[in-house]
């Protein structure tokens, strides 16, 4: 059991937005049950931030940026390799908005992320570049955060990059499993990126956890 320490602990919620919903532009396979477990720790937590993906339309993420380029297909990018998806997330519309049913009360900061029209960026912390920086890590360290229980979509894109970086930049990181779900894409030898993202998080010492982990 992990009791919330109501001082340090936040919990995050990443993406969850219509948009990689049932009905959006990006459906993630069942991304819609995770509002009502997230609805449930936000009741719990003390402290929440939130992601919104917030992209300019024709962004670089978008296949339809890429001539001859099919959805869930990869190209390489100046930063590396990119896999390029349907049209989604566009900044301002109702689909790239915070899901209308979240309780958003005990949400403090909400960080768009994803606006540069070159460069996609799954992570809460940093680009896809690894440089350019959103900012969170600046607001939870002035505010003593140091372990972060992260929540949304998807799994295995947007909460794993999260997840890592925050590792990395040195927080205690809980990926709370029953309030995520993934893309899963297939990758080498039948693994998909779930199962390779899993593989990259447990070696950082990221836990996952399901939601009645956390005490009462
Ligand atoms: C995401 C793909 C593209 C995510 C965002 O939130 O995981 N995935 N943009
Ligand atoms: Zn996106």
């Amino acid at each position: 059991m992990l009791r919330i320490d109501h001082e340090t602990d936040i919990l995050g919620l990443v993406d969850v937005q219509p948009t990689f919903m049932f009905g959006g532009e990006l459906p993630v396979t069942d991304g819609e049950v995770v509002v009502p477990v997230i609805n449930r720790l936000l009741s719990r937590f003390r402290h929440a931030f939130a992601t919104q993906d917030w992209h300019p339309p024709g962004h670089a993420s978008f296949a339809s940026a890429h001539p001859g380029h099919a959805p869930y297909t990869e190209i390489d990018m100046p930063y590396g390799r990119q896999v390029l998806w349907p049209d989604h997330g566009i900044a301002g519309t109702p689909n790239a908005a915070l899901h209308p049913d979240l309780d958003l009360r005990r949400v403090e900061v909400v960080i768009r992320k994803g606006f540069h029209p070159a460069i996609d960026s799954y992570s809460a912390f940093f680009e896809n570049d690894h440089r350019t920086v959103t900012g969170l890590d600046g607001w939870l360290r002035q505010r003593g955060f140091r372990r972060l229980f992260l929540t949304g979509l998807a799994t295995d894109f947007c909460v794993a990059w999260s997840a890592e970086d925050a590792a990395r930049l040195g927080y205690d990181v809980f990926v709370v499993e029953d309030a995520c779900r993934a893309i899963g894409l297939p990758t080498m030898g039948g693994r998909t990126t779930l199962d390779d993202a899993r593989q990259r998080l447990g070696q950082l010492g990221i836990r996952f956890i399901v939601s009645t982990d956390i005490a009462e």
